[in-house]
């Protein structure tokens, strides 16, 4: 028996470099960023479909080391079925050495996404449908902006950011004091109508004696969930906070892998998760993820990465809210657009996502 033809055939990975302005800046309690440094990932194939992905690179830098490991990891892909599983053996094997961590995963999480996308295509299927699902509205927060401004300006920044029916928003947290992040969400949660949830985001500012004390202050205050105030994996503080707040947790967008999830769950250390799509491994990282928490029953969101995420979370049976950033929309063809406060996949094959060339060629920086 001859083996079945392979639907796809890797030809080349490319990379590119683009550096987007934000329309708001993101100030975090660890890092203010103006610009998005994406790097726009193509898988090409032997016929003819070319498959899309971008990661967020956080540095400009790492943008162009991912690019640089993919033109030399890429080549091992060549002549490859486009076979997702086998793809991740080839990335794994090829960090095996180094280690499947930090810019490595990264690598490796933009050819899974690229290549769901390139099969979806060949599919004539919407990411969600080869998933298994179908299209639907998945709300969504405003993760836009908000950052560690004083009160007055966080509840005018608030409102704004209802625009397009959001029913959730997220603030940034971990200012100097705690009184001036505490006026910060007064202002906010009191501007905002009582049915639009109020997240917030300490991007692992404190230490446990910080956290344990600063989350007290804001356990009353209304808040959808306190997420990240200490080191991402401290899992046993996360575990201690926990028990000592109503306010429910929330990290997930550090986990490495789904067996850093897996080590997160059996902690019983947070009561929400979000993993993110290139930290988690990509589309079938994610599906691995959105298994653990279906059998946990754990409300999962997602981080960054809105154009995929919604095809991943309407396929996610304990589907939460999709974090909403309009970051890559300057360089995509259609954007996703928010209808009432939600994000639906499309229809249109794959994750939707093709590259307007003109955007691209404006921002590109390597
Ligand atoms: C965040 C921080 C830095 C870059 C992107 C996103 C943040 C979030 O932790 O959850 O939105
Ligand atoms: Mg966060």
């Amino acid at each position: 028996m001859r083996d079945a033809p392979a639907l796809l055939t890797v030809r080349a990975i490319s990379a590119r470099v683009v550096s987007v302005p934000m329309n708001r800046p993101l100030w975090t309690s660890a890092q203010v960023m103006r610009q998005a440094p994406l790097l726009l990932v193509d898988l090409h194939t032997e016929e003819g479909i070319t498959g899309h992905a971008y990661l967020f690179c956080y540095l400009q830098a790492a943008g162009g080391a991912i690019s640089a490991i993919l033109a030399d990891v890429g080549t091992r892909l060549k002549g490859k079925p486009v076979t997702p599983m086998l793809l991740r053996k080839a990335m794994a094997d090829a960090a095996r050495l180094i280690g499947q961590r930090g810019i490595m995963s990264m690598a490796a999480a933009g050819v899974d996404m690229a290549a769901w996308d390139a099969l979806s295509k060949a599919a004539g299927l919407p990411l969600v449908r080869m998933l298994g699902s179908e299209p639907r509205p998945i709300q969504a927060y405003n993760s836009n902006g908000l950052g560690l401004i004083g009160p007055q300006e966080a509840a005018d920044e608030a409102l704004e950011l209802l625009e397009g029916g959001f029913t959730g928003i997220k603030m940034r947290l971990g200012r100097p004091t705690a009184q001036a992040d505490l006026a910060a969400v007064q202002a906010v949660r009191q501007a905002l109508p009582d049915s639009v949830a109020l997240m917030a985001d300490y991007n692992q500012a404190l230490n446990m004696v910080d956290a344990s004390a600063r989350c007290a202050m804001l356990d009353g205050e209304g808040l959808y969930w306190i997420e990240e105030p200490m080191r991402h994996d401290d899992y046993a503080s996360y575990a201690e906070l926990r028990r000592e707040l109503a306010t429910p947790l929330q990290i997930g967008e550090n986990f490495a892998g789904p067996k850093g999830m897996a080590t997160a769950l059996a902690a019983c250390c947070t009561d929400f998760v979000m993993p993110d799509a290139e930290r988690i491994g990509g589309v079938s990282g994610w599906m691995e993820a959105a298994a653990l928490a279906a059998a946990q029953d754990i409300p999962m969101s997602s981080h960054l990465f809105p154009e995929v995420s919604v095809h991943l979370l309407a396929a996610t049976p304990t589907c939460h809210w999709l974090e909403y950033m309009d970051w890559a929309s300057p360089i995509l063809q259609s954007p996703p657009e928010v209808i009432e406060g939600n994000l639906t996949p499309g229809e249109a094959p794959g994750s939707g996502m093709a590259w307007d060339e003109e955007a691209v060629a404006r921002y590109l920086v390597g």
